[in-house]
């Protein structure tokens, strides 16, 4: 115990030398994501949150980030510090008399690692701490939180963000959604939000279009097939929103979390895990180019973490998928005849939303008897996500996707059989799927796709344009694509994940009064703009404000 504590010492300083933070003028900062299996236990999560603080993977980061719900539960409830306190627990209450002993560790282990750490808790609060939130309290007078807090390398508690976006949970909400940003000592300043939050516009996309480029991202995401596992739509929302995010997320893939990653925009993954089978506690670190403020310049980007290895193909036991409503979509069973190449060029509408899908495909022999393979089919979506119980979106997709059978009823889950008895039965030579997506006050258009090994295809494997034809237009075409020398053949989705969160002022939605009310005119030639779009950021707000 002695010597290996001596041996850690020693390793310290050796790196302390060979190493430091990133300055400022660095063109890019070193994160590190935590896949973490959790107990029941918070000693237990709380000595492996330290062992990975002090591990020698964690060594060159600036910052890590944990997931959520694997720390403390309703039984340990903390109070958090105001972040314009600046308190520093692990100074002013070493004896944890008012935090929870556990605050006061981290806040400790950031300070004696010279890290920004981010973990989400949950969070107490005195209901008398806000006079101005007029909802009744509950009777022990304390609101609970979905909170992620920030510690600064001096251990203050420089960020707090409470979730807004709450999926079930026992939780309270905010009396107002936060939007908080926290700068840190090498010139990135972070937004914060936390799992489900990903799918709406407040705080996340609002964020982003307030121009903040990196974002932490605590999750204890439930995956969903075809459209919705982890590392496949993180990586989709930083590349339509061209930021870096870095997410972390619980590992227990036998009830479905997984999936932790590090994304720089438009360039892809910087590195990601999405684990099978079960769970483990790893951090994942890689060198993240910063964003220059014009956003103009694209840096060259590093990986620090090697590329993965061997192909795991994801079967319904490796990996629990929750299944999302695919049968309400207008969708076609692609016919693929053994042995044989195909292509098809086809529009699918749902009501007055088209897709057109131009698809070719090359016939694969099988090669074991007995294999299963999946079918394929086009599927077009006008509506709303219909999940019971929580915040709703307005979607727009358009994909192709997997089914275990040639039924509708079949999409949206994996095969049961493992490993090579799984056969691909197409390889695809074409992709290409061209959409006219209506503007909408608030939207995001998402390439969003699916290999069988649970992770999506990487920006150099694709092509995706989105482009109003005109200036004056209120529309978008939005045209993605296989890249031409690319073929793929363990796909699983390959699809536009158009979310309209709450589908307010939606283009050609609602009758004439209520377009003009928007902002939409057709003028004699066409669609021209009216002056009212300048005013949207006030009709936001208001809509911000009532939705609290
Ligand atoms: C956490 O709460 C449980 C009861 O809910 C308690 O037994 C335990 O001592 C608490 N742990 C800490 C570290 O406070
Ligand atoms: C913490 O506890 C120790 C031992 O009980 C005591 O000596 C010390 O004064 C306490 N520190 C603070 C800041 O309360
Ligand atoms: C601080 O770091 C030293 C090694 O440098 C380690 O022995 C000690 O346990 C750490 N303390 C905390 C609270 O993390
Ligand atoms: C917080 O949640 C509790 C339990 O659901 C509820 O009784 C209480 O009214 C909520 N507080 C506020 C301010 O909404
Ligand atoms: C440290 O990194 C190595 C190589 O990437 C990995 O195999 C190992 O699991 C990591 N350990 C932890 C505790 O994250
Ligand atoms: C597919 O159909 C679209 C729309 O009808 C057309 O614009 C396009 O040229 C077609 N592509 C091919 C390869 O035939
Ligand atoms: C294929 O299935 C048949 C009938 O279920 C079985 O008799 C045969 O052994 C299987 N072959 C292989 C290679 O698994
Ligand atoms: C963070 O997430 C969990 C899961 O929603 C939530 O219940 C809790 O308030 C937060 N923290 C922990 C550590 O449980």
């Amino acid at each position: 115990m002695a010597k290996s504590f001596l041996g850690f010492f020693l390793f310290c300083i050796t790196l302390g030398l060979s190493h430091q933070a990133s300055l400022l003028e660095n063109d890019f900062y070193t994160a590190g994501v935590v896949e973490f299996q959790p107990s029941n236990l918070l000693s237990d999560n709380l000595d492996a949150y330290l062992e990975i603080i002090q591990s020698k993977n964690a060594s060159s980061t600036d910052i890590i980030v944990f997931p959520k719900g694997t720390l403390n539960n309703m039984g340990n409830t903390s109070f958090v510090p105001n972040p314009e306190d600046q308190i520093n627990p692990c100074l002013t209450d070493p004896n944890a008399t008012y935090y929870e002993e556990f605050l006061v560790t981290l806040s400790c282990a950031s300070r004696n690692a010279s890290k920004y750490i981010v973990i989400n808790l949950t969070e107490k609060q005195k209901c008398e701490d806000v006079p101005e939130d007029t909802r009744p309290c509950a009777s022990n007078g304390l609101n609970v939180f979905n909170t992620n807090v920030v510690f600064d390398r001096q251990g203050v508690v420089v960020s707090r963000y409470r979730k807004v976006h709450l999926s079930g949970e026992a939780n309270n909400n905010t009396y107002m959604p936060e939007l908080i940003t926290f700068e840190t000592d090498f010139g990135v300043t972070f937004g914060h939000f936390i799992c489900f939050d990903i799918l709406f516009y407040t705080p996340a996309h609002q964020l982003v279009d307030q121009g903040v480029t990196d974002f932490v991202y605590p999750a204890m995401w439930y995956s969903q097939l075809p459209f919705l596992t982890a590392v496949q739509f993180q990586q989709g929302w930083a590349y339509a929103n061209n930021v870096n995010l870095l997410a972390s997320e619980t590992s227990r893939p036998s009830i479905g979390n997984s999936g932790s990653g590090i994304y720089h925009g438009r360039s892809g993954t910087l590195t990601s895990v999405m684990r099978q089978d079960s769970g483990e506690r790893t951090i994942y670190v890689a060198q993240v180019p910063k964003y220059t403020r014009s956003r103009s310049l694209q840096k060259r980007v590093r990986r620090s973490t090697p590329e993965i290895k061997t192909r795991q193909v994801a079967s319904s036991s490796s990996f629990y998928m929750k299944r999302d409503y695919v049968q309400n979509y207008e969708s076609d069973l692609l016919q693929i005849d053994q042995g044989v190449s195909g292509t098809i060029n086809r529009t699918i509408c749902q009501g007055s939303f088209c897709c057109n899908f131009d698809i070719a495909w090359r016939s694969l022999e099988s090669t074991v008897q007995n294999g299963s393979y999946y079918s394929y089919r086009l599927g077009t979506y006008d509506g709303w996500r219909n999940e019971q119980n929580v915040d709703a979106n307005y979607i727009r997709n358009c994909a192709l996707f997997t089914c275990s059978g040639d039924s509708i009823d079949d999409c949206g889950t994996l095969l049961h059989t493992e490993g090579a008895l799984q056969q691909p039965r197409v390889t695809f030579t074409r992709l290409v799927i061209e959409v006219t997506y209506p503007e909408s006050q608030e939207f995001l258009l998402i390439p969003d796709t699916l290999l069988d090994n649970l992770l999506p295809l990487e920006p150099n494997q694709f092509e995706w344009s989105q482009q109003k034809p005109h200036e004056d237009s209120y529309v978008h075409e939005v045209r993605f694509a296989l890249k031409e020398s690319q073929e793929v053949s363990n796909l699983l989705t390959f699809a536009i994940y158009g979310n309209y969160y709450d589908n307010e002022c939606t283009f050609g939605v609602g009758t004439e009064e209520e377009q003009l009310a928007c902002g939409y005119r057709s003028g004699s030639s066409g669609l021209t703009i009216l002056g009212g779009w300048l005013t949207m950021p006030l009709v936001i707000l208001v809509i911000t404000w009532t939705r609290a």
